[in-house]
């Protein structure tokens, strides 16, 4: 059984999706990060960089004690390995060639659409200088152009993104590739026809569409101003002075 701490974003997709591709028995754990979940002892004890998913498996590959981990790229590695789906085994040049989608998707489209969303619907709450939010949109917005751009002819080329086999490569791009008409806009985006047929394509899965949806109704229900404003208070505003003594409770509890 495997404990997902987990809370309905992308990142978090990312592992349900794989969790209900795999078949893999699992229970959910909210971690409510508007609310300050991620900064409690126990939450940080698995992950200590205060962000979901992380898991916990208690019959981990190779046995031993309960294994915890945190990174939604590392999680699926693991889950992938443990199963045996969605990626090669170690040695074979295949398997190299699904991680390179890996950590482009870790360190690329993730982080770009992130910050791109960040400031086309978040920080006209938090600044009203039109300067800074300009930028940050031109900045971020036209990564995730080229990005898509990186995408659309590598799936012209071949049916998923790593080649021609289904893999956990397709696994973590698409929770973010599927939100990118709320970033881009759908006459630009009807341009990337390739990734729009992909998009459609792994999200018709019935795993997917599991994992994509599990818990949606925690991300949807209604929250007056003032809880949006608090919400938004604690997840933009986070640094390390702030961090540590959350921390500090952390290790203390764990002592
Ligand atoms: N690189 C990390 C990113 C995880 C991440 O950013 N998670 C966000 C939600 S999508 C989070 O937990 N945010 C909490 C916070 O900002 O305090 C991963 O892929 O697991």
């Amino acid at each position: 059984m495997i404990d997902l701490y987990y809370w309905p974003t992308p990142n978090g997709w990312k592992v349900s999706i794989m969790l209900e591709e795999c078949g893999i028995d699992y229970q959910t754990i909210a971690v409510d990060i508007g609310g300050g979940d991620q900064f409690k002892p126990e939450f940080l004890r698995i992950c200590p960089n205060n962000r979901m998913p992380a898991i916990i498996d208690h019959a981990p590959v190779g046995g031993g004690k309960p294994l915890a981990l945190f990174e939604s790229g590392a999680i699926v590695e693991y889950l992938a390995d443990k199963a045996g789906r969605f990626l090669a085994a170690p040695g074979s040049a295949e398997r190299y060639r699904v991680l390179q989608w890996v950590y482009w998707q870790m360190a690329n489209l993730g982080p770009m659409m992130g910050n791109a969303n960040h400031f086309k619907n978040y920080a006209k709450n938090l600044t009203s200088d039109p300067a800074q939010l300009e930028y940050g949109i031109k900045r971020f917005v036209g990564e995730v152009d080229r990005l898509c751009g990186v995408m659309d002819a590598e799936l012209g080329a071949h049916r998923y993104l790593a080649g021609d086999e289904y893999s956990i490569a397709d696994i973590m791009s698409w929770p973010w590739a599927c939100l990118l008409e709320r970033l881009i806009d759908p006459s630009v985006n009807s341009n990337f026809r390739h990734l729009k047929r992909w998009v459609d394509e792994v999200g018709a899965r019935p795993a997917v569409q599991k994992g994509r949806n599990l818990y949606k109704e925690w991300a949807e229900r209604p929250l007056t101003e003032e809880q949006e404003k608090t919400r938004r208070a604690l997840l933009f505003n986070q640094t390390n002075d702030k961090v540590r003594a959350a921390r500090e409770a952390a290790a203390k509890a764990a002592r």
